[in-house]
């Protein structure tokens, strides 16, 4: 199989299955298959995360991300063979943002907001850069951590006058992402935030993935984050679903599959 690799960024899949209950009776391989697939994706330096899902919306959800969608594909279709159902699924990439801190803002910010100079701000700033490089690197390759809880929705920047995102100029945009950053960092430790983006690739232009122990921090931030203007007036958001990340063979054995 040819690989199809992104020039940058991964692949991200989320897919959500319903059980099929009669064929899962009647396989007594139906959980091996699901670990099989998973154990060789992450063999073939993919990572997937096995959770299941809170509610009806499906039973069981992957999420399934690495450098090759060719491989994300075969991962796909090979869980086709378990006893599960297809509910619903999101394709994205993994990106940097254009809105990112640059060196010059951070010394900027550095000189007006600390009023630091000379040595001090160089001092700081350098923290900073390695701090920068670790977190692009995380953006673009990232490793998912095992949380208790997840949470995945679609959303776009809204484009119906007057609140048209993309006739704002880059300035406004980017002094508006600022303010959603400064309150995405009060977050930090509480929450891990994959942001990838699927314009022209899926319904929606980002999936939102959120990844906590505690899920009030996942209402919480999304609650902050309504009143903040980049999603108070400018974001549109798809349906939202929650589960529960477990050990593969436990998620699978929470829905029926053994
Ligand atoms: O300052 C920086 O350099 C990075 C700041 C940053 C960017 C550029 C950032 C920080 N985000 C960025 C981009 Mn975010 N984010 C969301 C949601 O529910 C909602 O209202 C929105 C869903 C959450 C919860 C969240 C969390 N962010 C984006 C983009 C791309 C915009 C574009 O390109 O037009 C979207 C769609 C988006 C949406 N964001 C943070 C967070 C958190 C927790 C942070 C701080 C954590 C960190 O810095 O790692």
């Amino acid at each position: 199989m040819e690989p199809v690799i992104p020039s940058l960024g991964w692949g991200v899949l989320h897919l959500f299955f319903d059980v099929d209950r009669a064929r899962a009776e009647c396989d007594p391989n139906a959980a091996t298959l699901v670990l099989d697939a998973v154990e060789s994706l992450e063999a073939d330096g993919h990572q997937a995360l096995v959770f299941a899902v809170l509610g009806h919306k499906a039973d069981i959800g992957v999420m399934a991300l690495g450098p090759d969608i060719a491989r994300l594909q075969a991962f796909q279709q090979e869980l086709l063979t378990a006893p599960l159902i297809p509910k619903d699924s999101y394709f994205s990439l993994t990106e940097l943002s254009e809105y990112t801190t640059t060196e010059a803002d951070e010394r900027d910010r550095l000189a007006t907001e600390e009023n630091l100079a000379g040595e001090e701000l160089e001092a700081k700033l350098a923290v900073w850069k390695d701090r920068m490089v670790h977190y692009q690197e995380q953006r673009i390759h990232p490793n998912l951590p095992k949380k208790k809880v997840i949470g995945f929705y679609p959303m776009s920047k809204r484009r119906v006058a007057p609140d048209n995102w993309y006739e704002l100029s880059f300035e406004e945009r980017k002094q508006l992402m600022a303010g959603h950053g400064k309150i995405g960092r009060t977050y930090a430790g509480r929450i891990v935030q994959l942001i990838t983006g699927s314009t022209g690739l899926d319904d929606w232009e980002w999936g939102v993935t959120l990844l906590a122990d505690d899920p009030v921090v996942l209402k919480e931030i999304v609650m902050e984050m309504r009143f903040d203007v980049v999603s108070a007036r400018y974001a549109d958001f798809g349906p939202f679903i929650t589960g529960l990340v477990l050990e593969p063979v436990v998620a699978l054995e929470r829905v029926g599959l053994t």
